[in-house]
C-alpha cells in the first residue's frame, strides 16, 4: 500500500515536472499560484494579525498548495483601490472596511450608522450571528465579490490638534479626514466639521502639512499609526464601528474546490477571532513600549477625552437626519433587521 503510493506520488511528480517543462518557465507558474491578500491594517495591529492567521490557517490546511501572501499597510493601495483590484480580479483577497464598500455595495451602509452599536458585546453577538452574516454577505456576489466573514478596525474615536471634544458644538469647523465613504461625509457634515475623503495611507501626511486639522480612527489605530505626534487631543467618541469584510474575487472563489471554499471559511473565523484578541490584549500593551493606551498618552502629553452619557447622547441626537437618508438608501428590512438584531442581543 505505502508503495503503490509512493510510486503514485512518484509519478504525479514526474507529470508536475514535464509540465513546467512544458510551460517553460517554472517561475511564472510559481508567481500564477500565490494568492495575493491586501489591506491598510498597520503592522503589530490585530487585523493584521488576523489576516496573517487566515494565510497560515490556508497553508495548513491545504498542506501548502495555496500559499497567500498578505500585505497589510495599504502596501497594495487604499482600500477603494483595493476593492476596484478585487471586482476585476487582479487582486485575489482584501478585507476593507464596509464603509468604503458600500460605494460598492450601497447596503453595507448598514454597519456605519453614527452610535448605531451600544457596545462591544452586543456588536459582537451581532456580527457572529450566522443570518446577519448571510444576509449583509448576500448583496456581495452580484457586485463581483464573495464576502467570507469580518476583520476590524474597532469603534471609532476622534482626534484634532485644535481643542478636547466633549459635544457636538466642538466638532464644527475642524477640517477632519474621513474614510472616502458616503456616510462618513454626511456624518461629519451634520456636526457641522469639513470632512474630507482621504485615503488612510495619507492621514500622517495630511495632519502633519495641515491640510487636515482632525482625523478619526480607534485610539489604538491612531496610536499605532503615530498620528498622536500631530494630534494632541483625542476624544472616546466611539462613534462608528469600522467592521472590514474579507471579501474574494469571485473568479476565484470560483476556481476553489468546495473544500477548499470550506477552508477559507474557517480561516475567515480565525482571523475574527484572533484580529479581536490581539487588539484587546494591545490596548494594554501596546508594541515596543509594553506600556497601556492611557500611560502612553500621559508620557506624549496626549489629552483623552471621555464622554459622559449625555454627551454621547447629544450626538447620537445630532445624527438622526442621517440615519433618515441611510434608511432610504439601505432600505426599511435591512435597516430594521440589524436594529431589531442589536436589540435581541443588548
Ligand atoms: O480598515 O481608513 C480608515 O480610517 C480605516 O480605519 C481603515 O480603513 C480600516
Amino acid at each position: 500500500m505505502e508503495k503503490r503510493r509512493s510510486v503514485k506520488k512518484c509519478l504525479q511528480l514526474c507529470c508536475l515536472a514535464l509540465a513546467l517543462i512544458g510551460l517553460g518557465s517554472a517561475g511564472s507558474l510559481a508567481a500564477e499560484a500565490t494568492v495575493k491578500f491586501g489591506h491598510v491594517g498597520p503592522t503589530f495591529h490585530g487585523q493584521t494579525k488576523g489576516v496573517d492567521a487566515f494565510a497560515a490557517y490556508v497553508k495548513e490546511k491545504t498542506e501548502g498548495r495555496i500559499d497567500i501572501a498578505t500585505f497589510p499597510g495599504g502596501q497594495l493601495g487604499g482600500e477603494r483601490s483595493l476593492a476596484e483590484q478585487v471586482q476585476s480580479g487582479t487582486l485575489q483577497m482584501a478585507t476593507i472596511s464596509t464603509a468604503v464598500l458600500q460605494n460598492f455595495v450601497p447596503q453595507a451602509a448598514i454597519m456605519d450608522m453614527p452610535f448605531m452599536f451600544p457596545d462591544r458585546k452586543t456588536l459582537y453577538k451581532v456580527l457572529d450571528d450566522k443570518d446577519v452574516q448571510n444576509k449583509i454577505f448576500s448583496y456581495f456576489p452580484k457586485k463581483g465579490f464573495m464576502a467570507i466573514g469580518w476583520t476590524e478596525n474597532e469603534i471609532r474615536d476622534l482626534s484634532n490638534n485644535k481643542r478636547p471634544v466633549h459635544t457636538p458644538d466642538d466638532v464644527k469647523g475642524l477640517k477632519i479626514r474621513v474614510m472616502n465613504s458616503p456616510v462618513y461625509i454626511d456624518t461629519f457634515k451634520q456636526l457641522g466639521a469639513s470632512p474630507v475623503g482621504i485615503p488612510f495611507p495619507e492621514i500622517y501626511n495630511a495632519l502633519q502639512t495641515g491640510v487636515i486639522d482632525a482625523q478619526e480612527n480607534p485610539i489604538l489605530t491612531t496610536v499605532l499609526m503615530n498620528f498622536t505626534e500631530v494630534n494632541k487631543y483625542i476624544t472616546k467618541t466611539q462613534h462608528c464601528v469600522t467592521e472590514c469584510i474579507i471579501i474574494v474575487a469571485r473568479d476565484y472563489w470560483e476556481s476553489l474546490s468546495a473544500d477548499d471554499q470550506m477552508i477559507f471559511r474557517e480561516a475567515a473565523k480565525v482571523a475574527t477571532e484572533v484580529n479581536r484578541n490581539v487588539n484587546v490584549e494591545l490596548h494594554h500593551k501596546l508594541p515596543k513600549s509594553g506600556i497601556s493606551i492611557e500611560q502612553f498618552a500621559e508620557k506624549n502629553a496626549v489629552e483623552i477625552v471621555e464622554l459622559t452619557s449625555e454627551e454621547r447622547a447629544q450626538f447620537r441626537e445630532a445624527m438622526t437626519p442621517v440615519w433618515n437618508k441611510y434608511r432610504t438608501k439601505i432600505g426599511d428590512e435591512l435597516f430594521d433587521y440589524v436594529l431589531s438584531k442589536i436589540d435581541e442581543y443588548k
